[in-house]
């Protein structure tokens, strides 16, 4: 499939920020059934840029599923083992949801936009319908819908000079997770210091178009001398940083204590979840494999587009990503490997393209910090 033609599709849809990016983008992908970027000049460069300088990301495919109305807290405990009573609405939650099994369906961040009113920031699987299903099926007093919202994301460590010079001196009050109403003209703006890189930065949830291109060039004139690019979420930063991808990383098949999501899962605050016996069983017992990070030595790895199989002797795990990274020089991995082979520096064989290679256990990621703004 690679270096084929995207035959676009009323079904693969368009961003407001498309028409500002698709001249630039060497890769896409379709993520939420939207156009994702993937590449601008090459994965190696635009992760270099986004440690030194700053980006905007066209980060549409991030889909909010909102739920208001009277039972919209009620609906959210269902929904994620974290406990959502009384939500800070100047705090964003990362929150698991999980199936009946204990199964991932998606791990969102989740926003109380309003005292009913909340937003559920996706990840790749289709929660809409989830969502709706289960309002539908307990009758609740609630309205599910995908609003026209399509968050930006500020990131890299030059990030809060630029937002600075457009939202003022209050974005040095940000800590991480924090979420703001901001204003822009005459419009408010939800904004968090959020997004899916380690290298610091925002996300302002752009609603409708009316002002989108206008903060696009705000953001751009203003960023001129902080050379600033649009860019994307990128492959090599964020495995170094460990932020976790569903449908690649997780999947319905995996519970949240499997990958690493076991400290969001506050299921002594809320027995009210789908999943809280299987988890509350899987807790117990504990989970029989686990999510790690991987070092893999020998040459660069190749593309990692579905999983590479990890060995002692017998299967003992998968790589789900795995990447060459110039500044820890070595292939840095994440993929869940079997509780008794998860220990710190054990050394087990990953087989990539029909060869084996030594790949040694990491318990934390290569970057384990939110890095610091300059
Ligand atoms: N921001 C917003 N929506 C999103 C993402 C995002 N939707 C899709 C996807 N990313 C959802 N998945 C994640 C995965 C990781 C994080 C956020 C969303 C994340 N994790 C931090 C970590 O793992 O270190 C912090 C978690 C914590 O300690 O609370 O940020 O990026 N709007």
């Amino acid at each position: 499939m690679r270096g084929k033609v995207l035959t676009p599709t009323k079904r693969i849809r368009r961003t407001p920020f498309s028409s500002k990016v698709e001249d630039k983008v060497k890769g896409v992908t379709v993520y939420n059934h939207m156009i994702l970027p993937t590449i601008f000049k090459d994965a190696e460069e635009d992760c270099r840029h986004l440690k030194s300088e700053v980006q905007v990301w066209d980060v549409s495919v991030q889909r909010q599923v909102e739920i208001v109305g009277k039972d919209a807290e009620k609906l959210l405990g269902i929904l994620t083992p974290r406990c959502v009573k009384n939500m800070n609405p100047n705090k964003c939650l990362y929150a698991p949801m999980v199936n009946q099994e204990g199964g991932m369906i998606n791990d969102p961040v989740v926003l109380r936009i309003d005292e009913d009113r909340y937003w559920i920031s996706i990840a790749d699987s289709d929660v809409l319908l989830w969502v709706s299903g289960i309002a539908a099926a307990l009758k609740l007093n609630v309205k599910v819908i995908e609003p026209s919202v399509a968050p930006l994301a500020i990131q890299g460590p030059k990030s809060r000079i630029l937002m600075k010079r457009i939202f003022g001196n209050e974005m040095d009050y940000f800590s991480y997770f924090d979420l703001r109403k901001l204003r822009f003209g005459k419009h408010t703006l939800n904004v968090a210091r959020t997004g899916w890189s380690k290298q610091g930065g925002f996300e302002i949830y752009v609603e409708g178009t009316e002002y989108a291109h206008d903060l696009w060039e705000e953001l751009f004139s203003n960023g001129k001398d902080l050379n600033i690019r649009p860019g994307c979420p990128n492959q090599i930063e964020r495995i170094e940083s460990g932020l976790l991808s569903y449908g690649s990383d997780m999947t319905i098949k995996n519970s949240p204590f499997e990958c690493g999501l076991g400290r969001f899962c506050e299921i002594d605050a809320n027995s009210t979840c789908i999943g809280f016996e299987a988890l509350e069983n899987i807790a117990k017992q504990g989970p029989s494999k686990v999510l790690r990070y991987f070092d893999i030595k020998g040459e660069r790895v190749p593309f990692c587009h579905d999983h590479w199989p990890i060995f002692n002797s017998k299967k003992v795990g998968e790589v789900t990503s795995g990447i060459f990274s110039s500044e820890f020089n070595t292939n840095v991995g994440i993929g869940i490997v079997e509780f008794d082979y998860a220990v710190e520096g054990t050394k087990l064989q990953v087989l990539i393209d029909n060869k084996l290679r030594d790949a040694f256990i990491r318990e934390r990621p290569f970057n384990p910090k939110l890095k610091p703004f300059m």
